[in-house]
């Protein structure tokens, strides 16, 4: 998600399980072997965290005055508020084996990164937004070809450099070795993409003042519980949503999904390619991954079809699809071993653009990240490394797409008695399959798409009420 651009939903990891039962994995893991793999990770950390301490001696006073000279008197009240809602963690951060040591260097001279995407901010109505917060950028830029192009020339090298370790995870966890590369390739360009966060930062901001302060809670003592076991601060840099490593895994998923692949005694999702590349197939396994299957298809709409039946509530087998008159544009048949697996329809930009049969594994990648897009560019840099190639049907240009406008619809959609439960601004699934039946029911040219002309059809309607 480190290179994610946020144009769309970034409800990531929403299905994480409670506290609870994150003590209960935790207890369940202390097998003689996880605990030497433990001890073992804590010795090679605090090795290195020796060579921080100096570094980290003189950087300190340095952020003490950054930090005088950023904040004003202003907020003076909201960061003694936030101290005092920092103490109060610990005694969850006791009952997760924390000790006190580890909390007090955890939220020493913490302060809120105000700048941090989906924050709460007081005498705004709505959450802040990544980047220009009045704009969605198109599907087809962050679908960007040359950079799809980059990543699969790049994950074909990977996949020959770490043949034996792929064999291996394809066999143990029954997840293809294309899909997995391709998550890497995603989240942090293959391990190359520098993390700008520090993790115990964002996520107590996050949990602070952010819109999902629950979730972002839990995983801040899991993140701390990270530090307690040995993996020095300096290690744990993130994403603006916490994520952390080369395939961006939450702390309750470190926990819960992390595997020592390599078997140095070590789980390390920072330095360790095979460590990190099996745990994110893993967690894709935990998420309901379907062995032996693709994530889907790119598939042409029938003229006596069209995008309003997109989304999971459409959903049909493939062999119904075809009877219907759906198509793969290649003009290649759909596998006879997929025939009776339900898919569903999805249209990343409306009618601008390819739209394609999704299988249960394009939810299972969206587990992994909340987003249309992302399973989107996952699947088809899986299918570029596995040899295939960009899609067959062109994004046509539709420009960025202003958050007003989308709201707008939603709005009008839902007044309108349409199912829509959240006036977000993103356009998701379901957005898209409203505004397509908005459209047949009116009438208007259906584009499944939240435009402006949508837009003042609904003003105009509203009137004559
Ligand atoms: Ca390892």
């Amino acid at each position: 998600m480190a290179g994610d651009n946020g144009m769309i939903t970034h409800d990531r990891k929403l299905n994480v399980q409670g506290l609870g039962w994150h003590l209960r994995q935790l207890r369940h893991h202390r097998s003689p072997r996880m605990a030497a793999a433990r001890t073992a990770t804590a010795q090679y950390y605090r090795t290195m965290q020796q060579s921080f301490v100096g570094l980290a001696r003189h950087g300190f006073a340095a952020v003490l005055i950054m930090l005088f000279a950023m904040h004003g008197p202003a907020d003076a009240r909201t960061d003694a508020a936030f101290r005092a809602w920092l103490e109060a963690l610990w005694p969850d951060a006791q009952a997760l084996g924390i000790g006190r040591r580890t909390f007090d260097a955890a939220i020493s001279g913490l302060e809120p990164d105000r700048s941090l995407p989906d924050l709460i901010l007081p005498g705004r109505d709505t959450p802040t937004m990544k980047g220009q917060a009045e704009f969605t950028r198109e599907p087809r830029e962050y679908l960007n070809a040359s950079y799809l192009d980059k990543l699969a020339r790049q994950g074909k090298a990977l996949a020959a450099r770490y043949k034996s370790d792929l064999d291996a995870i394809e066999k143990t966890h029954g997840v293809d070795r294309y899909s997995v590369l391709a998550i890497w390739g995603r989240e942090t360009a293959f391990g190359t993409y520098k993390l700008p966060h520090d993790a115990i930062r964002v996520l107590a901001t996050q949990a602070y003042m952010g819109r999902r302060k629950d979730f972002f809670r839990k995983e801040l003592l899991l993140a701390m519980k990270m530090l307690e076991d040995g993996i020095p601060r300096a290690k744990l840099k993130s994403s603006w949503a916490g994520a952390i490593g080369q395939t961006q895994f939450l702390p309750s998923e470190f926990y819960s999904h992390a595997r020592d692949h390599d078997r140095d005694g070590i789980i390390n999702l920072f330095d360790s390619v095979p460590d990190a590349l099996a745990s994110a197939a893993r967690q894709l396994e935990a998420k309901g991954w379907v062995r032996g299957r693709t994530w889907g298809y790119e598939a042409t709409i029938p003229a006596a079809s069209d995008c309003s039946l997109e989304g999971p509530p459409g959903s049909r087998k493939i062999r119904e699809w075809v009877a219907l008159g759906y198509k793969r544009p290649s003009g290649r048949p759909f596998p006879e071993a997929v025939m009776d697996d339900a898919a569903y329809l999805m249209s990343p930009a409306g009618a601008y653009g390819p739209s394609f049969l999704a299988l249960e594994n394009f939810q299972v990648i969206r587990r992994y990240n909340t987003s249309d897009l992302y399973a989107t560019f996952v699947g088809n840099l899986a299918d570029r490394i596995a040899g295939g190639g960009d899609f067959l049907t062109p994004w046509q240009p539709i420009g960025p797409q202003r958050t007003r406008i989308i709201r707008g619809v939603q709005k009008g959609l839902q007044d309108a008695g349409y199912g829509i439960e959240k006036i977000d601004g993103f356009i998701g699934s379901n957005t898209r399959r409203q505004v397509g039946a908005y459209q047949k029911a009116n009438g208007l040219k259906i584009d499944c798409w939240p435009t402006e002309a949508v837009l003042r059809h609904m003003s105009k309607a509203a009137e004559r009420r």
